[in-house]
């Protein structure tokens, strides 16, 4: 890989007004070279949209404005998708994935573009040494904890958190992977996309993160994630899956 690679940060947003501003300028202060963001924004009826288009004027922004809420796995799909259909001179090396929300602290994007040198997949983990959650009630950690364990011990992934969403994949993992194919319409594309890449004998690795429940805006997590996560492993799992 050359000196800085480039490297473009999908964030997907739904009613995230109050935080994307801050996100923006905290990953644009980063010493990183080569960076820029694709905000996914599915019509945000807070104005999320309009705001990531006048953030565009000054940093170096784009912005997928999708018709309507669709989910987060469909958001991602969209954007993955646009990106491999760049010209390979414009493509990046690298594609980062975080939430709008504050939960994730750009300043761990260094750590991920260092690891990501010996690895083809990294995981942002809650669950690792090193790694934590502030702000979580008891229900919401029991909740991810369990969908954890489900997800690796049905899908026999050696990895402590496949439901996060602050990753980095080298841009040959999505290549190699049909996008449109992707199953999950909500959060379990978390953990498809992590199975899909392990499939595909891709190196996986994980580094501990330090997760923040959001301050501004609410979460989109619902019961219906936990249903979909629920059964879509299970159809992972016994689904064939193409070479
Ligand atoms: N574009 C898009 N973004 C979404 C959707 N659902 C959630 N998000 C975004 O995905 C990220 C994680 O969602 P959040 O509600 O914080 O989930 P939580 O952290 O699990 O409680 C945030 O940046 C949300 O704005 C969706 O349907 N479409
Ligand atoms: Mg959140």
């Amino acid at each position: 890989m050359s000196e800085s690679p480039r490297v473009t940060v999908v964030v997907p947003t739904y009613n995230e007004k109050d935080s994307l501003p801050e996100l923006i300028k905290r990953i644009f202060a980063l010493p990183v070279k080569n960076l820029d963001v694709l905000v996914v924004d599915d019509n945000s009826p807070d104005g999320t949209g309009a705001l990531a288009d006048s953030l565009s004027k000054k940093y170096p922004l784009r912005v997928i404005h999708r018709k309507e809420k669709q989910g987060l796995g469909k958001a991602y799909m969209h954007a993955f998708g646009e990106i491999l259909g760049l010209p390979s001179d414009e493509r990046p090396e690298l594609i980062m994935q975080m939430d709008a929300d504050l939960s994730h602290n750009p300043s761990d994007i260094p750590r991920f573009l260092e690891r990501v040198q010996t690895c083809d997949v990294v995981l942002g983990s809650r669950y690792v040494p090193g790694g934590s959650i502030k702000n979580w009630d008891i229900v919401r950690r029991l909740v991810s904890r369990l969908g954890n364990i489900y997800a690796s011990l049905i899908l026999g992934l050696p990895h402590r958190d496949l439901t996060g969403g602050y990753k980095c994949f080298r841009v040959e993992v999505l290549q190699a992977m049909d996008i449109t194919a992707v199953s999950s319409i909500g959060y379990n594309f978390q953990i498809e996309m992590t199975y899909l890449a392990q499939k595909k004998g891709f190196r996986i690795c994980e580094i501990p993160i330090f997760f923040t429940e959001r301050k501004a805006g609410t979460s989109k997590f619902n019961a219906g994630i936990i249903l979909e996560s629920f059964w879509k492993v299970l159809m992972l799992r016994f689904k064939k899956q193409p070479k």
